[in-house]
């Protein structure tokens, strides 16, 4: 059997190379570029244009991350090959602990105490219960699921918003238009971690951006392609939105001259929110190529037509 990664980093790449090989001695695990043009399955992040022409891969395409939206972009894709995303292995615990932190960033008024402490100013700012901070999570999948249940299990009220109906322990669900109203218009925080697909592009514009509540503070975890950045700018400038959490953007790396970068009320990180951890997710496709080679069926199959 042979297996081939893409990454853009060579010695990611190497580990990936490494961790694969352990779990399954039998193939032979090239890193990409290599001389050889066909493999039975590939692990790709963000690989060259050309992949897709210089390799044919006669299985199955996994990402090495939860996000297929560069692979489904990128020219070539065979249109009848299967291709399959990772499922949280390790990049959950890390979304919450990255969501967490910032919702109690946001509601313990974090900012508004670093400005009185440059001030020297001594005063114990109003407390509000966490049960009355409605946090809207927009994504409820492997991700955003976890997220809802780490913030609620912290007392906050949590809704959430998916494209089809969904159920979750304690978390208010909404789907469809008038779900979609009723969510933003009570989202004070609104954490972003829904897949980029042609739904959701360009999703928060001006339009929907003003239906949060006024002074709500925006959490983009899920990709930059989802918010309007110039929507965004003037929602943050004209005091509709207090603040936003950024860890992802159109462009990335975020231009040095993007206005972001130092504007008083955006925080931003460099798409570090959940990263691949490589054992784990080697751990999980291993065990998916296993599964394959039995013939039986694989989780985290993309759905081509939804875009994820
Ligand atoms: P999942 O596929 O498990 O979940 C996606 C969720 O988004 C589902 O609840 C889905 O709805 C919902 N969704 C899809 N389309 C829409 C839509 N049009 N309107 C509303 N909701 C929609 O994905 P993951 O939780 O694993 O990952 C989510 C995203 O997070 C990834 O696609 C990636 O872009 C991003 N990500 C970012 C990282 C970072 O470091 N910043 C790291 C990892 C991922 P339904 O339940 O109905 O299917
Ligand atoms: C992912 C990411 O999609 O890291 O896995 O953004």
């Amino acid at each position: 059997m042979k297996i081939v990664i893409a990454h853009p980093n060579a010695a990611t790449g190497e580990r990936w190379c490494h961790e694969l090989s352990q779990r399954l001695p039998q193939a032979q695990v090239r890193s990409w570029p290599t001389d050889c043009s066909e493999a039975d399955y590939a692990i790709a992040w963000k690989p060259a244009d050309d992949f897709f022409q210089r390799l044919r891969i006669g299985k199955t395409l996994f990402c090495a991350g939860a996000g297929v939206d560069h692979l489904l972009r990128l020219p070539g894709l065979p249109a009848q090959l299967p291709l399959v995303r990772v499922e949280d292995a390790g990049m959950g615990i890390q979304m919450v602990h990255y969501c967490v932190l910032e919702a109690l960033r946001v509601h313990r008024r974090d900012d508004d105490y670093a400005r009185q402490q440059r001030e020297r100013t001594w005063h114990e700012l109003d407390y509000e219960s966490p049960a009355a901070f409605t946090i809207g999570v927009f994504g409820i999948g492997a991700l955003g699921a976890q997220v809802a249940q780490a913030l609620r299990a912290l007392g906050f009220t949590v809704i959430g918003y998916s494209r089809s109906p969904r159920e979750l322990d304690g978390v208010r669900c909404y789907s469809g238009d008038t779900g979609l109203t009723e969510f933003l218009a009570r989202s004070r925080m609104l954490v972003l971690l829904a897949p980029h697909t042609p739904d959701t592009e360009n999703f928060f514009n001006q339009r929907r951006l003003a239906m949060l509540p006024n002074g709500a503070w925006l959490v983009n975890a899920a990709r930059g392609a989802l918010v309007v950045e110039q929507d965004l700018l003037a929602a943050l400038d004209c005091g509709a939105l207090a603040g936003a959490t950024l860890d992802v953007f159109h462009t990335e790396p975020l231009p040095t001259q993007h206005p972001f970068w130092t504007h008083p009320r955006v925080r931003v990180t460099p798409h570090c929110a959940a990263a691949t951890v490589i054992d784990e997710t080697a751990a999980q496709i291993a065990g998916k190529i296993e599964q394959l080679e039995r013939g039986e069926p694989v989780s985290g199959l993309v759905d081509r037509r939804r875009g994820y």
